[in-house]
């Protein structure tokens, strides 16, 4: 028996349900399988915490979470507490915290599940794109001065080092060497920002050479959002700055069907830290406590956790039973169904048991 122990944070609006859901089918598939044993410590850290502590979470925090396997986390975001303050406090704490500095997003459309691009099928979009996740334009730096009079000034400085550049261009090599068609887009904006993405480009350029097998372009961010919408077929492998994959990744999970079924991985690569594993959507407050929420996106991610765990054959058995459920046409309103986040979640234990999924 494989053992694990996962610090789950479900946080904040539908975090909880969606982690709640991901949990419940965890421990129907560790159950079936037999041979792993996952382990959730739950951690009530978010805005609730932040109400009561007046911090996202505890000072001694990291240091809690460092012994666990991997961290499985839910969203962050409130409507009473500013963005900035939900999310610098909790995720990008542990992100940054762990020098998680690759973010992995699959995007493809599920079995089911039908893309708003007309004419657009399943195999026709199935891409990764790689964030880099530890500084670029959310390096923190900057700052505000005069605050109120007319001369204030507000600065955000993405900070991009060629150790940071350097090590995600690799990883995305090798991802995009480890996928069948071998290609990889690398995503800047070197036209107007002559320093940082022109340096991208060089970097680019130069790490290409350790992977004479993977073929690879260039495209500016703004052509980048025509070409995934016209030509998805174009693309397979992506790498881009922290803010732009952060934006392209919303428009891949909406072209794909929703943003509720998209999964993401914190990667620290080296692991010397535990990995955080979330669905890419925040907390949707305005459908918060209503049980509609997509839970596809934590199974998913669920899936890319157990893989990182090095139980890839017990995520893909989980993604068979996610995909055979939408097919059945069991989901939520966001991708045009009527079922409930329970009923999805019911239905992917009964497939994953080998049940009627109707049961
Ligand atoms: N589960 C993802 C999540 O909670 N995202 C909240 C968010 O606001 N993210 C912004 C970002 O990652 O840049």
């Amino acid at each position: 028996m494989r053992e694990y122990r996962i610090a789950a944070i479900p946080a904040d609006g539908i975090g909880p349900e969606v982690i709640d859901a991901g949990i419940a089918v965890l421990k129907a598939l560790a159950g079936q399988r037999g041979d792993i044993r996952l382990d959730f410590d739950l951690f009530d850290w978010g805005t609730d915490y932040y109400k009561r502590h007046g911090v996202m979470m505890p000072a001694d925090g990291l240091d809690r979470l460092r012994k666990f396997d991997a961290i499985y986390f839910g969203a962050v975001g409130a409507v009473d507490v500013p963005d900035h303050v939900t999310l610098w406090g909790l995720r990008l704490k542990i992100c940054q915290g762990f020098d998680q500095y690759a973010n992995v997003r699959p995007t493809r459309i599920l079995p089911g599940i039908a893309s708003p691009l007309g004419g657009v099928r399943a195999g026709d979009l199935d891409w990764v794109i790689v964030r880099e996740n530890s500084e670029g334009e959310y390096s923190g730096a900057g700052g505000r001065v005069h605050q109120g009079l007319p001369e204030e000034v507000g600065m955000d400085v993405a900070v991009f080092t060629r150790v940071g550049v350097e090590r995600i261009m690799r990883y995305a090599f090798r991802l995009a060497q480890s996928r069948p068609r071998k290609f990889l887009t690398v995503v800047t904006k070197s036209n107007a920002q002559r320093h940082g993405m022109v340096m991208w480009d060089e970097i680019a350029e130069k790490v290409s050479r350790e992977f004479p097998d993977v073929t690879w372009d260039k495209m500016l961010v703004d052509a980048m959002t025509v070409r995934m919408v016209l030509k998805p077929q174009s693309l397979d492998t992506i790498v881009a700055t922290n803010l732009h994959a952060d934006v392209l990744s919303d428009l891949a999970g909406a072209l794909a069907g929703s943003i509720g079924v998209a999964p993401t991985a914190n990667i620290d690569p080296e692991r010397r830290f535990p990995s955080m594993f979330e669905p890419i959507h925040g907390s949707a407050f305005d459908i918060a406590g209503k049980g509609i929420a997509n839970p596809v996106a934590s199974f998913w991610t669920a899936a890319e956790m157990l893989g990182h765990l090095g139980e890839r054959e017990a995520g893909d058995q989980l993604m068979r039973a996610v995909e055979r459920v939408c097919e059945a046409g069991i989901m939520t309103p966001d991708v045009g169904g009527n079922a409930t986040t329970r009923e999805v979640t019911e239905a992917v234990c009964n497939a994953i048991a080998g049940r009627n999924i109707l049961d």
